[in-house]
């Protein structure tokens, strides 16, 4: 909704009253399983806002945890997908196809880094893609095991969940896992033991090694790996252990997966975040912000190894639908129009001198970290840094409150995460900034 007054508006507490009465009836008839970390049902939402059911306008940092970076019903988007499903709905890509998956699948490959030949295939969801991206890498090699990292997040679809590394809330009692899953340390610099000047190579070095030893470097189809870890805390590896660990990829004939399903399209104010230190992955995943909002995500890679499948091996009866893929184009396009990368920049530029001054305040903040507009605050206790989730739970809460959207993630459950949607305003930015910093303060 382009239309909406882009403002800060609450008019009853949070959440209001027809959002508590339509809480009770998802409670009736929704499992909880599925929880909701601020229950307002939301009516309408664009630019930096979201407008609820009460009528309370709250600024967005969640972006619906990293989707709506064009912003919510984005007018290319709008405006593609609605003419997209007045032509046709559906007609699966697998029986008849249409161009509109084609032109999503060249752009991805012509946005992705390296200029070698590649190929798209298009899916629903990311733990869909993550999949899909082991499969191929399975078929590619001929070998079986996959690596994956501390901290890592992946989906979670049975595959997916074996690659993701916390137990709570996404594998608990949902085992047995796949096989063939393996775990390295990752180079997360604030809790290295031996400090963050050697930590790149030290877990370069580890990982490497527990590869070579306990399962055996040729016996590894594909490492995957989030350029900077999204649920598992926005963590951003050390500067030369991405690379370091390409270059063993590379030298073994393991198929190197960029899983950007997060940090991707201009989210870190690059097309992709692993651009950052040069690194051209055989395979890359993406979705979430693909699509402004409509359920797609690929995975895009090198020629030789997206046509190891064989014919009819990959697919699924809604990957790359027409709308959502129209969404896509309708994204992409505002991506460019926009420099939303630059957005994605000036946004960090803001949120990181504001939060570090926040830092020189709060004791508790231990570290300010992420790139582009997707930025973390991790909180521990005074003094020390161990984690402190309730710190972390209460500011959210407050933040919620005073009508921020806020999130949280990592591991510890101790990471307060902001993902503007890149279109948002700098003086609702600011104002959400404030909020946090007024949150801290009466901690
Ligand atoms: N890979 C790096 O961030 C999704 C998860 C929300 P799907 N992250 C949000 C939740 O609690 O379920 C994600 C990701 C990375 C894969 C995925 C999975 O993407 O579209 O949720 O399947």
């Amino acid at each position: 909704m382009t239309d909406l007054a882009q403002e800060r508006r609450l008019v009853t507490p949070i959440p209001g009253p027809k959002s508590q009465e339509l809480l009770a009836r998802k409670t009736a008839a929704v499992p909880s399983g599925v929880g909701v970390t601020l229950p307002v049902f939301v009516t309408r939402a664009g630019g930096g806002v979201l407008e609820d059911v009460d009528g309370n306008s709250l600024i967005d940092f969640g972006s619906g945890i990293a989707v709506t970076s064009v912003g919510n019903s984005a007018e290319a988007v709008v405006r593609r997908a609605s003419a997209q499903l007045a032509d046709f709905t559906h007609t699966c890509f697998m029986v008849t196809p249409y161009e509109g998956y084609v032109e999503v699948a060249e752009a991805l490959n012509e946005l992705t880094p390296g200029d070698h030949e590649k190929r798209t295939a298009l899916f629903n969801s990311g733990a869909e893609a993550v999949e899909n991206a082991v499969k191929i890498a399975r078929a590619y090699t001929k070998r079986q095991a996959v690596v994956v990292f501390d901290h890592g997040y992946h989906g979670r679809t049975n595959l997916t969940m074996a690659l993701t590394a916390k137990n709570m809330p996404y594998k608990h009692s949902f085992g047995p896992f796949a096989p063939e899953v393996y775990r390295m340390p990752l180079a997360y610099p604030y809790r290295w033991l031996t400090g963050p000047e050697n930590c790149a190579q030290e877990a370069a070095a580890q990982a490497i090694d527990m590869i070579t030893k306990q399962v055996g470097a040729e016996n590894v189809a594909a490492i995957v790996i989030e350029p900077i870890q999204g649920e598992g805390g926005f963590i951003e590896p050390a500067k030369g252990f991405l690379p370091k660990l390409a270059e063993f990829a590379r030298e073994n004939g393991i198929v190197f997966v960029a899983d950007e399903i997060q940090t991707g399209f201009c989210r870190t104010g690059q097309w992709f975040a692993c651009e950052d230190e040069g690194i051209v992955p055989d395979l890359i995943t993406t979705a979430k912000g693909i699509a402004g909002g409509l359920p797609l995500a690929a995975v895009t890679g090198r020629a030789e190894i997206m046509d190891a499948a064989h014919s009819g091996g990959l697919g699924g009866t809604y990957g790359g639908n027409p709308v959502a893929c129209a969404g896509a184009l309708g994204a992409i396009e505002t991506m460019k129009e926009q420099d939303l990368n630059a957005k994605a920049r000036r946004i960090g530029e803001i949120m990181l001198a504001r939060l570090r001054g926040m830092q020189e305040k709060f004791e508790i903040i231990g570290e300010v970290r992420g790139r582009g507009a997707m930025i973390a605050i991790e909180l521990v206790e005074a003094g020390s840094k161990t984690p402190n989730a309730a710190a972390t739970a209460a500011v959210a809460k407050a933040c919620h409150a005073e009508g921020l959207v806020v999130l949280t993630c990592g591991t510890y459950g101790n990471v307060l995460r902001f993902l503007p949607p890149l279109v948002i305003g700098e003086d609702l930015l600011n104002e959400g900034l404030d909020i946090i910093e007024g949150a801290l303060a009466r901690l």
